[in-house]
């Protein structure tokens, strides 16, 4: 048996990625009766079918370590949330969801802040204040290709998946990087859809060796009801520091006495991501009700 990894499904056959090549392969009928899906991203161990034809079986699927539903996919490492600094402007609650998500999932985050070429001064500064203390924060543009290198050497080795709202740049992004990769290479280049179409196909797209980036659809809203409004706070990454400095093992860090959050609030922790903190605890308990 071969180990590869799931790099696209379509209508049952899966392109493995092995270092023999990629090989064309159908699942055991074994995981239909065990209800279990094989999954891009998925580590599979395979048997060759065919050497020539490059065609073999899915064998086994080894564990996950996390799963996304939206795009369907397993084993990521990174989120790359990526937003268009201008048209359409920063929504910057839908930024905060799908940190709190990515920080769920145990996805490392970039934030990626695109059309810079578009970017104004005051948001520049206020995404540098708020955000670049906690997460790693770049800023590219697709038409100079600005932080484009940068953010090849932040997803190195890994598989990232860009999510953002629509029209945030996020397909022109990954036509940057992988058509450098893949003139490198001497590959063809696969451009992926971009502009109106949405993008519905999960694939893990080459962008150098051991290195994949899916893209997503846009998302307009994301959900985060399924959370308990008590573990919200360990989602906030930098409310850890204080989290066990509060007087009270049990704070929700809102008007409780000597709560280490809220007394760094304008120091370590922006009053901006705590009043989302807050913000969304309240809707949480709300929609409980
Ligand atoms: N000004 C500017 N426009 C960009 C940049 N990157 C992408 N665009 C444009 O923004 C639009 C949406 O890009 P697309 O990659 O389809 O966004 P997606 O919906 O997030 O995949 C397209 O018209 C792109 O040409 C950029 O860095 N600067
Ligand atoms: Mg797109
Ligand atoms: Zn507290």
């Amino acid at each position: 048996m071969i180990t590869g990894r799931i790099i696209r499904g379509v209508g049952g056959l899966y392109f493995i990625d092995t270092e023999e090549g990629v090989f064309k392969c159908k699942a055991r009928g074994i995981f239909r009766k065990k209800r279990i899906i094989p999954t891009v991203g998925d580590y599979v161990e395979i048997t060759i079918l065919d050497k020539t034809q490059r065609t073999g079986f899915i064998e086994k699927i080894n564990e996950r370590k996390n799963f996304l539903i939206r795009p369907k996919v397993a084993n990521i490492d990174i989120c790359i949330i990526t937003f268009a600094a201008k048209s359409p402007s920063i929504n910057f609650d839908l930024l905060d969801r799908f940190l709190i998500l990515s920080e769920e999932k145990n996805l490392d985050v970039i934030i990626c802040i695109n059309k810079y070429d578009l970017i104004e001064e005051d948001i520049e500064q206020y995404i540098k204040r708020v955000y670049s203390p906690v997460y790693k924060v770049i800023f590219t543009d697709t038409i100079n290709n600005n932080g484009i290198d940068k953010l090849k050497i932040l997803i190195k080795d890994k598989v990232s998946v860009i999510a953002g709202p629509s029209g945030a740049g996020k397909s022109s992004i990954i036509n940057r990087i992988i058509s450098s990769e893949t003139r490198k290479t001497g590959e063809i280049s696969r451009k992926i859809e971009r502009g109106k179409h949405t993008t519905r196909e999960v694939e893990l797209l080459s962008a150098g060796e051991k290195t994949f980036i899916v893209d997503s659809p846009g998302f307009t809203s994301v959900s985060v009801e399924h959370l308990n409004p008590v573990e919200l706070q360990f989602f906030f990454r930098e409310f850890k520091d204080f989290l066990k400095k509060c007087k009270f093992n049990d704070c929700l860090h809102l008007q409780e006495p000597d709560c280490s959050i809220r007394n760094n609030i304008g120091d370590k922790i922006s009053e901006e991501r705590y009043k989302r903190y807050e913000f969304l605890y309240n809707e949480l308990i709300q929609k409980r009700k």
